[in-house]
């Protein structure tokens, strides 16, 4: 006799490769039985005229990571995780920063406490290596990545975490050697550098040059030499937040030459423009992020390399920093040059919905891609699949169950996030999650959060699929 501890019937289930009408049966956190006509369970859920669709995988999110320079991040792993529930992200993989000078093993256990007790919803972590001593090479680094910390970004800009070419062979080596990801961010410093003093000496600081000090040409040659690092090194690399055309240039060139360059970007690539940095007054600070919004030739271009297969994952960026706040957008309470701005926009609970709308709602992907692009792709990356991104047998019960005609207009005090605005106010999106669970329990119902704080779990990663080290 079958007993389900809940059943999902009468829905349309969407994985990454199939769309199939069957009910769900879960018992003890997992999928136990895919069919029709389950038995009733204790919990028994219809959803009919439903979507069934994996939880997403939100695989580049920063919460709660310690700032310089009196800055504080608006989310932490409560806020954050119940956000990313409530848009129907059962998995968040935020980062792990590495301050200078700091052990990478402090900065992983520091993160562990700050998460301890707060998530919603599961989660992995990121490492971010600003420092890598000969401690952080040969010991620190290999040890956690064999514990489940499995993959680590790269910084080329920020001058409190950007590393030289040299430093990164060093850091490729290693993840070639032990078979993680390396994440990076691909921007040219020193242009911006530059860009940002002719700027300022011409006075010209308002947040709309933001943009204008880190145009494409700083993106795209910063992605040609980081292709041409991972090429050296022969390990794979996935290039974050990729903003437009001449950085996707790079990546197919590398790409049509076989090389193992995987790319990710977010919905600010495709919702927003350089346009929205021009705001009245100082609110074009609201959309200061890095790699800027481009124009809308470039989101084609995005759209293009999502329906393609060019992108690999389709992440938020959520980096969460409050406008009218002096640990925000506004340092000492006071509107400031853009170089003070700090960079990144929320979206962790729009970010599947926006895509759903824009994207299979207006037919530029479907369905089945719109779940490989935002969970089932993502979990691969991280070394998560198939526990995590899909709804399989053996798999965790984390399901998002989306009313595909719903219409919502965004707005800022309906989202659950900690932040005092969204770049997306008054957008209106036709599909919203009606109901989150999370390892079969119920995290998120018509609008309500109800997980409760410290049930998320911590994940340890796998070896991620494209970057285990090759038979040799
Ligand atoms: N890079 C990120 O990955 N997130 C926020 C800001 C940035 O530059
Ligand atoms: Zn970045
Ligand atoms: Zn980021």
């Amino acid at each position: 006799m079958d007993d389900f501890d809940v059943v999902i019937r009468n829905g349309t289930i969407a994985t990454a490769s199939d769309t199939m009408q069957c009910d769900v049966g879960i018992k003890d956190g997992k999928v136990v039985a895919l069919a029709r006509n389950l038995a009733r369970g204790r919990t028994d859920i219809d959803a009919a005229g439903k979507l069934v669709l994996p939880g997403g995988v939100d695989g580049h999110c920063h919460l709660d990571q310690p700032m310089p320079d009196g800055l504080e991040m608006a989310d932490d792993f409560l806020s954050g995780s119940i956000s990313a529930a409530c848009g129907g992200t059962t998995t968040v993989i935020p980062f792990a920063a590495q301050a200078k000078g700091q052990s990478l093993r402090a900065a992983v256990e520091d993160y562990h406490r700050r998460a301890e007790g707060k998530a919603v919803i599961d989660y992995a972590f990121h490492m971010i290596i600003s420092d890598p001593t000969e401690t952080v090479l040969r010991e620190e680094l290999p040890r956690l990545i064999r514990e489940g910390y499995t993959s680590f970004k790269i910084y080329m800009t920020y001058d409190d975490m950007k590393l030289n070419d040299r430093q990164i062979l060093d850091l490729l080596a290693v993840a070639r050697r032990e078979g993680a990801m390396a994440m990076i961010h691909a921007e040219n410093s020193d242009c911006i550098a530059w860009l940002t003093e002719q700027l300022e000496a011409a006075g010209l600081t308002a947040p709309k040059y933001h943009a204008a000090s880190r145009p494409m040409l700083v993106e795209r040659e910063a992605t040609h030499r980081a292709i041409a690092l991972s090429e050296l090194v022969d390990v794979p690399i996935l290039i974050v937040h990729v903003s437009g055309k001449e950085a996707i240039e790079q990546i197919r060139w590398a790409r049509g030459h076989g090389l193992r360059i995987y790319a990710e970007t977010c919905p600010q690539y495709v919702m927003l423009t350089e346009q929205d940095l021009d705001m009245d007054g100082y609110h074009g600070a609201k959309c200061v992020c890095s790699p800027p919004p481009r124009d809308k030739e470039n989101q084609q271009y995005i759209w293009d390399g999502l329906a393609d297969g060019l992108f690999t994952v389709f992440s938020s960026d959520h980096a969460p920093f409050r406008y009218a706040d002096a640990k925000g957008k506004m340092p000492e309470g006071k509107e400031v040059p853009f170089r003070y701005i700090p960079n990144g926009i929320p979206g962790l609970e729009t970010r599947l919905p926006l895509l759903f709308s824009e994207g299979v709602g207006r037919g530029r992907i479907d369905l089945n891609r719109f779940v490989a692009l935002t969970a089932t792709e993502p979990a691969k990356m991280y070394g998560l699949y198939p526990r995590k991104g899909t709804i399989a047998i053996g798999g965790d019960a984390d399901i998002a169950i989306w009313d595909p005609l719903k219409e919502v207009v965004i707005a800022n005090e309906a989202l659950h996030h900690n932040v005092d605005y969204t770049p997306y106010e008054g957008i209106k999106v036709i599909g919203w999650p009606t109901m989150t669970l999370s390892r079969g329990e119920i995290v998120y119902q018509e609008n309500r959060p109800c997980g409760t704080a410290g049930r998320g779990k911590f994940l340890k990663c796998g070896l991620p699929d494209p970057a285990r080290p090759k038979k040799r």
